[in-house]
């Protein structure tokens, strides 16, 4: 995989349009996202535009890791307004949904071991499918730390890539919250409250 960066401000376009995300999402409202300049920008709320910018660069085959900074109007024990992402995606000819598997078991044996108790649940995203979502077992309850799929041939076909010739998949994970699961912290606020009790024990 080829690591890239792009913008933390970005183009709705880029943030949403791109990525088959349609106007009358719930996630694009006022309360969900942070708009900048009347709107025609966004603070962004994934890493995956960065893949778009990616994908319009290089043609496939293409494998592209982002990490960085992304923003949304959460604050609770378990969502920040700022956290990191890291993201892969993969296209190529004959990618499937068994790979992507594959690959997602392994990264979350090597970071969890059998640590925590795993599950693999069928989910729903406007940029991938089919898709997935990886739980795990925090304070008796299941908590997503990962989101995976096959890039919809949609999001494919409006950067002008044949979708009859390459398939791929993406993932995506929330660093904090992985960090949460692993360290037993009862909440993910923590990392940036710069107590040095708290930081120092790492
Ligand atoms: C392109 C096409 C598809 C990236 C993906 C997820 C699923 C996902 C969340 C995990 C926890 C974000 O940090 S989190 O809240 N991510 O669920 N991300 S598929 O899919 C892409 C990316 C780029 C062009």
């Amino acid at each position: 995989f080829e690591i890239i960066h792009g913008p933390e401000v970005e183009t709705e376009e880029f943030n949403f349009d791109m990525l088959n995300i349609k106007k009358t999402h719930p996630a694009r409202q006022m309360h969900d996202t942070f708009y900048v300049n009347n709107k025609r920008n966004v603070l962004r709320t994934h890493t995956s535009p960065v893949q778009i910018r990616g994908m319009l660069e290089k043609k496939p085959p293409i494998s592209f890791i982002s990490g960085g900074k992304v923003y949304r109007k959460d604050d609770d024990a378990t969502h920040l307004p700022m956290f990191h992402q890291i993201e892969g995606i993969h296209i190529a000819t004959d990618v499937s949904f068994a790979n992507l598997k594959d690959m997602i078991f392994k990264i979350v044996d090597f970071l969890f071991g059998d640590r925590v108790q795993v599950r693999f649940r069928p989910s729903y995203f406007p940029f991938t499918e089919p898709s997935a979502e990886v739980d795990v077992q925090w304070k008796g309850k299941w908590l997503e730390v990962m989101g995976c799929g096959m890039v919809d041939p949609h999001v494919l076909e409006k950067l002008g890539i044949d979708s009859e010739k390459w398939t791929g998949f993406a993932a995506g994970l929330g660093v904090e919250r992985f960090c949460m699961v692993r360290h037993q912290i009862d909440d993910i606020r923590k990392f940036y409250t710069n107590d040095l009790r708290f930081l120092e024990q790492f």
